[in-house]
């Protein structure tokens, strides 16, 4: 890096620089960070006195040493209008991370917008209005007046269903209890909008029902069970990639200290060959079950430890539904929910015949009951976590294979208990409070297919970006572009004319089938180009916002620069659309609807924060969080007392579970038998195609590449999409490293850079998705399950190829994911 950022060597931090607790707003694990900031002119001396780390920089620092900081950790950026230096290091106090760093986090101020150094100048800095046949900065007043103008027409009170709005769910960037409620309180307090989604998937609804409904709230254990536990079993998850410190700081220790790993996934991941490293190859079970399967895999070795008497009695007695069947199967709920011996009559599957569903070898599956669940010697319960994530909730019958997992844990007892837990691993942090989304309903409408069906009016879309992100991505795209250019065409029609002529024209070309679109974002993104307004938002560290992470660790990041330009908090920018809403409705005599927009008047992100989420723990203050530093508090906070916050390690530790609502406290088993491909079209889609298309996450690049495309670290690694493709294949299909391919099936295609991989399987791929130059989502078809969940991993395409390798992909490094050096 330091070549490319011309950096001949950096300031050292000088003693007084100021200092701010930082959340990597990244991933789910949420690391500690600390950032330094002080003046340009100045910087800080070798003498332990002149330094922030009060150390002798004269002499050779041992290797841990924490007085350093990486190229990639510096940049200089505006704070309170000034050019400050800025440092953003890991946090050696921090208990997420005890100091380590990832290829994401430690990259998080050369990422930060500088005018000095000139990164991420693609940040958005104005609002943007369509105007004269491109987009024109203007200021907030008038962006938003368009926007509520425009929205009024559609709305009234009690019959939102033409506002279509997408909207982030979660912590961290874009996200955070400020940001959620902001968004929350507006569609969901002052207006009741059912035809919503969620960032990642096409409605407004969970990605874990069935572990809710089963009374198990999916992030119950805290990340040190990793180091008590006997067994750590992943299942559909890339935890050194995707939630990085978390398995270098907790699973790698663990396994250190005499765990056993046991890895579902079909792909042969960096994750496997990591845990081999740590504890020796014949401690780590990796079963690779054919796409989709893990259901059958699951049921068999729940049928197996049952029949071997392996499970903790005590606790089904004790904490778990004993009446036969306690929840239909109805269309909201794609499996009945009961007791354990009705679970084991629904699920019961042999050993052998998974085995030929999954393509698994009996012993393999029987020696991962073994290690789940057979006790020690001494009769002492043996303690296992399970650890998921995309793998299954994209997965086939999302609902069926978490419940499946969730039984394992409650027939061995392993939730609430030290060592135990059956948790998602988690993607972006959570930061989630709104008002209650009861009304929309279960299932909720399924958005995407809605929209791409002519439906809905005005579209207001927040940090996210589904032309790289959702599935059906290619007639989602087609249908969007067409209906958002029907009004650009009205609006281009309208230039030089009055706001009402405008908002008139606009009015029209929507009722002729036309889509307004809003975009709130801090780039100009894909979906973005078909927007008419763009409101610029800002990101964490640019305002304060609080999150928690995976194991429910609640802390502040504190503002330690300014947004840029004319950038706004999410919270303040929904608030302010609030506000002319308001307005307008009031100037066109509505007020009884306009009354319903009041108390929006919040000038800062904590005002947001104490309407919303102090309302409902009032414990929780920004004073309070700021000093509990980067170890913050495990949620939900239960007290306060000398001069702390108190919270819970972990749910469910006196055995009642309470997440389904139930006033018996019992956790329910699913009764979720096998059902082979669940989805619309995937049966088929198998059938028709060679190569599955597996598809997810690499290390390097975060999400769908919004800052990483303005960033020529990523880039360089990876100008395209990666498409891993065993050797033997690429020979057949006469394609090389670098080679650009087209992937394509009966629903679109995309297209992905070749790289070679002996560890790929014959016939099965696996693509980098989330890419601006190369969406997977455009093969992915339209079927989703009862409840609206996509299946992005089960895909299956054809392959042909379109181009040699570019110069900017030949240079690049082919080596496998494996290299041994
Ligand atoms: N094929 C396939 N598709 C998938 C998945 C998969 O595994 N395979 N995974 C799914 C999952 S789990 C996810 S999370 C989604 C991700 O899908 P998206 O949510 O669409 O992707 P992100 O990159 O998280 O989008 C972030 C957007 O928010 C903007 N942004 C960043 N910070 C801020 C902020 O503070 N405020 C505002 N207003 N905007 C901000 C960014 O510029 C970017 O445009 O993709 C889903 N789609
Ligand atoms: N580096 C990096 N880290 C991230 C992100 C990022 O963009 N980059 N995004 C964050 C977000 S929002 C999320 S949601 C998480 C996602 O975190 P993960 O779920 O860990 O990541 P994925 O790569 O989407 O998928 C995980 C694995 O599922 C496997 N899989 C595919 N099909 C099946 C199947 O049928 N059965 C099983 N058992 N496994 C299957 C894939 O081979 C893959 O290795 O990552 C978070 N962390
Ligand atoms: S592991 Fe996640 S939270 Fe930690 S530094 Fe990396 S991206 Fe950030
Ligand atoms: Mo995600």
């Amino acid at each position: 890096m330091t070549y490319k950022r011309f950096t001949d060597r950096l300031p050292i931090i000088p003693a007084d620089a100021k200092e701010f607790n930082v959340t990597c707003h990244y991933c789910i694990v949420g690391c500690g960070y600390k950032a330094y900031t002080w003046p340009l002119n100045r910087q800080g001396g070798l003498a332990p006195a002149e330094n922030k780390f009060g150390v002798d920089l004269r002499e050779q620092q041992p290797l841990e040493t924490e007085a350093w900081y990486a190229p990639s950790m510096y940049n200089v950026v505006k704070q309170n209008g000034r050019d400050v230096h800025l440092v953003i290091k890991p946090d050696v106090n921090c208990v997420v991370n005890s100091g380590l760093g990832s290829v994401r986090g430690a990259r998080m101020a050369e990422n930060r917008r500088s005018d000095v150094t000139g990164t991420q100048q693609q940040r958005l800095t104005d609002p943007m209005v369509w105007r004269y046949g491109t987009w024109q900065p203007t200021t907030w007043d008038d962006a938003l007046d368009l926007v509520a103008r425009v929205t009024a027409r559609f709305i009234d009170m009690d019959n939102e269903d033409d506002l279509f709005v997408s909207m982030f769910d979660h912590g961290g960037s874009a996200g955070g209890y400020e940001n959620t409620w902001g968004t929350g309180k507006l569609y969901f307090g002052a207006m009741k909008v059912r035809n919503c989604r969620i960032h990642n998937r096409p409605a407004y609804n969970s990605e874990v029902h069935s572990s809710r409904d089963m009374g198990v709230d999916e992030l119950n254990y805290a990340y040190e069970d990793y180091t008590l536990t006997d067994t750590i079993m992943i299942v559909g998850a890339n935890p050194l990639e995707c939630q990085t410190n978390l398995f270098l700081n907790h699973m790698v220790p663990g396994l250190r200290n005499g765990a056993k790993a046991i890895i579902i996934d079909p792909r042969r991941t960096v994750t496997v060959r990591a845990c081999e490293e740590a504890a020796g190859a014949e401690n780590v079970l990796h079963l690779q079950p054919n796409s989709g399967t893990d259901l059958a895999l699951l049921n068999a070795m729940f049928t197996y430890i049952a029949d071997q008497g392996w499970v903790d009695r005590d606790f089904i007695a004790a904490s778990t539904f004993a009446d036969g069947i306690a929840v239909p199967e109805d269309s909201a709920h794609p499996a009945a929910l009961g007791s354990f011996d009705r679970a084991r009559e629904a699920c019961r599957m042999s050993i052998a015949e998974a085995a030929g569903i999954c393509g698994l070898a009996e012993a393999d599956i029987i020696k991962a009951a073994e290690w789940y669940a057979r006790p020690h010697e001494d009769g002492s319960r043996r303690k296992a976590v399970i650890a998921y994530e995309k793998g299954i909730i994209w997965g086939n019958d999302n609902y069926r294979t978490i419940g499946a997992l969730v039984n394992l844990a409650l027939a061995t007892g392993n939730i609430g208990r030290e060592g135990g837990g059956v948790c998602r691993l988690g993607g972006h942090q959570e930061g989630y409070f709104r008002p209650s989304d009861a009304f929309i309903g279960r299932p909720a409408p399924y958005f995407d297919q809605l929209l791409t069906s002519g439906r809905g009016r005005v579209h207001h879309i927040w940090a996210c970006d589904h032309y790289k992100t959702t599935l059906n991505a290619s007639v989602f795209k087609r249908e969007y572009n067409r209906r958002t250019n029907m009004v650009k065409e009205a609006m281009d029609s309208a230039a030089g004319a009055t706001r009402e002529e405008l908002v008139s024209a606009i009015e029209g070309a929507i009722r002729a089938g036309g889509l307004f679109s809003v975009n709130v974002d801090i780039i100009h993104s894909q979906i973005g180009q078909a927007a008419h307004v763009i409101l610029p938002a800002c990101e964490s560290g640019e305002m304060n916002l609080t999150s928690m992470n995976g194991e429910r660790r609640l802390r502040l990041v504190e503002r330690y620069m300014d947004p840029p330009g004319q950038a706004m908090p999410d919270c303040l920018i929904a608030a302010r659309l609030a506000n002319h809403l308001e307005r307008v409705l009031t100037e066109e005599g509505r007020t009884e609807y306009a009354a319903r927009f009041k108390g929006f008047d919040w000038q800062s992100e904590e005002d947001a924060f104490m309407d919303g989420y102090h309302q409902a723990n009032p414990e929780v203050t920004y004073e309070r969080l700021r000093a509990m530093g980067n170890n913050g508090v495990q949620e939900p906070v239960v007290g306060y007392k000398d001069g702390k916050l108190i919270g819970t390690v972990r749910l469910y530790a006196d055995g009642v579970f309470t997440r389904h609502g139930r006033a018996d406290g019992k956790a329910l088993f699913c009764l979720g038998g096998w059902r082979g491909l669940q989805a619309p079209g995937k049966a088929q889609q198998k059938a028709n195609y060679r190569f599955l298309i597996n598809n997810g996450r690499s290390n390097i690049n975060w999400q769908n590449w919004f800052l990483d495309q303005d960033n020529d670290f990523v880039i360089d690694r990876f100008p395209l999409p990666f498409l891993q493709i065993n050797p033997d294949d690429a020979a057949e299909l006469g394609v090389n490293n670098g080679d650009m391919v087209e992937v394509y099936n009966d629903v679109g295609a995309t297209q992905a850079m070749i790289y070679i991989e002996p560890t790929a399987r014959r016939n099965e791929t696996f693509m980098l998705f989330g890419a601006p130059s190369g969406t997977q989502g455009n093969v992915i078809n339209a079927g989703v399950n009862e409840l609206i969940l996509p299946n992005y991993k089960q895909t299956w395409a054809n392959i042909r190829k379109i181009a040699d390798a570019s110069p900017a992909t030949a240079p690049l490094s082919f080596k496998s994911w494996e290299v041994r050096l």
